[in-house]
């Protein structure tokens, strides 16, 4: 089966982003630009071009390795964002920002038309939670030369947190993601600009996320850089008993323990802190 995506492991310690390359022998920072008004924690504080272009800023002052940039909130039961709304919100906020930052822009979207205007404009990565399954978006990528994070979620949005159900969610979610590869593959993507994301809290229980973290070797061990994004997340409120606002004791906890297992792109909000702490790992290990 596996087009030759285990090959050589050190082939991976560096991440293919456009014109960019991303160093992956350490835990990488993506700094999380949310132009929303509805993002489950931030939702509202950056919908401006000028409050995100400087939030971003601020995010790469504290040393962010990539920016991630959205217009349309994935939170349980979020509205979907029409596409011209969308490119109003994010378009405006990169390309201000590809004039003034030399590290890797991602664009967080599902929505092929996205893909390809944020691709023009100088994006280094896309960021799908959806891993390129709506109509064209496989397309979008593969004929650029970016990065890409594949995302597995089970449901929409819309519905994903009702009844979330797995027999073996490590196992469905491991089958999803190397399908999703090996699409990827097919269509021409280099395996050296593929990362892979097993999308907490997308369609996922509290049981089901920490047997995702607890099982995170099974994902590294696909061979690709591992993507986490548990920043802020609600499964951190159910362990801890905090609303989203104190759960960065919990975010900084769930980076390091992800980075330990192998994770190389830490998805966050609060950057400062967590590049602080990965120095504590990357010094121990
Ligand atoms: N989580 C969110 C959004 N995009 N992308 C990846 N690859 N992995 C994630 O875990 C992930 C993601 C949700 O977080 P946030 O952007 O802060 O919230 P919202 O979707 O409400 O804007």
């Amino acid at each position: 089966m596996n087009k030759g995506w285990h090959a050589n492991p050190f082939l991976f310690m560096q991440l293919h982003c456009g014109k960019l390359t991303l160093d992956l022998t350490a835990p990488r920072v993506m700094g999380i630009v949310n132009v929303t008004p509805d993002s489950f924690s931030d939702g509202g504080r950056y919908v401006s071009t000028q409050k995100a272009v400087s939030h971003a800023l601020q995010l790469v002052e504290e040393g962010a390795d990539i920016l991630d940039i959205g217009g349309e909130s994935t939170r349980p039961g979020a509205a979907p964002v029409p596409l011209q709304e969308e490119l109003d919100r994010v378009m405006p906020v990169l390309e201000s920002l590809v004039k003034q930052v030399n590290i890797p822009i991602s664009i967080d979207t599902y929505k092929p038309q996205v893909m390809r205007a944020a691709i023009a404009a100088g994006a280094s990565m896309v960021n799908d939670v959806r891993a390129l399954q709506e109509e064209g978006a496989l397309a979008a990528v593969a004929n650029s030369d970016v990065a890409v994070c594949l995302m597995h979620m089970q449901g929409t949005p819309q519905t994903m947190q009702e009844h979330p159900h797995y027999d073996d969610v490590v196992h469905e979610v491991t089958s999803f993601l190397t399908a999703r590869l090996q699409a990827c593959l097919d269509a021409g993507i280099r395996v050296s600009r593929i990362v892979l994301d097993p999308g907490f809290g997308f369609g996922k229980t509290r049981e089901h996320n920490i047997l995702l973290a607890r099982e995170l070797g099974v994902f590294c061990a696909l061979g690709q850089p591992v993507l986490v994004g548990l920043s802020r997340k609600s499964v951190l409120g159910q362990v801890t008993g905090n609303d989203v606002d104190a759960r960065l004791h919990a975010s900084v906890a769930a980076a390091v323990i992800s980075a330990m297992k192998g994770a190389k792109i830490l998805r966050v909000h609060d950057v400062a802190a967590t590049k602080e702490a990965l120095k504590i790992v990357s010094a121990i290990e």
